[in-house]
């Protein structure tokens, strides 16, 4: 038996980025949740967006769902499907999933914090280490930056590292992917993300000319809910398709592995609605033989895959973490040595945000601006 919900609670916090993502994405969003049940315990969640929708992602949570959740038992696989169908007539995906998630993390961080153990030893540790690639938000960085970050990647020890793709010249793409090539070797791998920049024609015709570049996979080529394109363009091109940062429920993984339209998923924890469809939606990849590479959320996704059947390399954008960003209030649950990552044995989700993040992070930059 346990304990039922007493009460949630939201904190909004905005985090300056480090390195922006573009002109328009200088921080990024968080909504710290927090439950306590009938035993007096307190959980601690939060949901995640780097440009869109926080203020109405913590209404959301402060209003409907707080009034459904609260009296019901805290059992995060319980409550995932009733909470879901109620709020269902406000979209099945995006601002819905997004803050469910907030609510689903606390409660697991609630579970494994009753257990006395850390998320990846709650949910069943497979591994001791995940493999960690190294990623960059640089289709605006200038040739001579993306080539100095390649070459802090190839020093940091990674085996594998993910680059913008999606200029508007493809001339100009494989200058720059013919440059991190050079930089990186022939053996590390190297896969390319367009962030849904090209029509299914651009698309055939750059990735038959950046495919000469040994590509592990192409992500998001077209827009991310175009099934039947991303079914088409498979059938027209030989590098393995990724796709799933905009994908929102476990229903629309099934459609698209289904349809044969994707070769790598890639859920975010956050956007799918939490920890209870990443295990779903992960469980169902294994079943059908697709590939899982988890989205962003490094201090997070890390600790899952440690408890997956099979390898999922997990995604370390340079300057991103939590931890780098000084949003944490405690040490970090994960710990990044070269190419790996590993646990430190925090209880819970081990994931506490300071206060005041915005003045950590320019501390952590050394000036007053980030
Ligand atoms: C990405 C998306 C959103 C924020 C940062 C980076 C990117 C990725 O598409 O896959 O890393
Ligand atoms: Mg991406």
């Amino acid at each position: 038996m346990t304990a039922a919900i007493r009460n949630l609670s939201t904190r909004g916090i905005r985090v300056p980025l480090i390195r922006p993502w573009g002109p328009d994405v200088r921080d990024l969003s968080l909504v710290e949740v927090v439950v306590e049940d009938t035993d007096g315990e307190r959980g601690y969640g939060f949901s995640w967006t780097p440009s869109i929708g926080a203020a109405a992602v913590q209404a959301h949570l402060d209003h409907d769902i707080a009034r459904f959740a609260i009296g019901r038992d805290t059992d995060p696989r319980a409550l995932w499907d009733p909470l879901w169908r109620h709020l269902h007539e406000g979209g099945g995906g995006g601002i819905t999933t997004i803050a469910m998630a907030g609510l689903d993390l606390a409660l697991w961080d609630l579970a494994a914090r009753r257990d006395g153990t850390g998320l990846t030893d709650h949910l069943g540790r497979r591994h001791e280490r995940a493999e960690v690639y190294g990623s960059g938000v640089n289709l605006h960085y200038p040739l001579d930056e993306l080539v100095a970050q390649a070459e802090r990647w190839v020093e940091s020890g990674f085996d594998a590292v993910k680059v913008k793709v999606g200029s508007p010249d493809v001339a100009e793409d494989v200058r720059r992917i013919a440059a991190v090539r050079d930089v990186i070797g022939p053996h590390r791998r190297l896969m390319v993300d367009a962030n849904q920049r090209w029509s299914l024609d651009q698309a055939e015709r750059a990735i038959g000319e950046l495919g000469a570049f040994d590509l592990t996979w192409i992500e998001e080529p077209l827009r991310a809910d175009d099934l039947a394109g991303h079914v088409t363009l498979r059938e027209r091109v030989g590098v393995p398709i990724a796709l799933g940062e905009n994908l929102y429920t476990r229903y629309r993984f099934a459609e698209f592995i289904d349809a044969g339209a994707v070769d790598v998923v890639q859920p975010n924890i956050v956007r799918v609605g939490g920890i209870t469809p990443f295990l779903q939606i992960a469980a169902l990849a294994a079943d059908r033989g697709v590939h899982l590479a988890p989205h962003l959320l490094l201090e997070l996704s890390a600790q899952l895959v440690l408890a997956l059947p099979g390898n999922h390399p997990v995604e370390s954008v340079e300057d991103a973490s939590f931890e780098a960003l000084g949003a944490l209030a405690a040490p970090s649950p994960i710990t990044v040595e070269g190419a790996t990552a590993s646990t430190t044995g925090r209880p819970g989700l081990g994931l506490r945000f300071s206060n005041d993040p915005v003045d950590a992070a320019a501390s952590a930059l050394g000036t007053e601006e980030a």
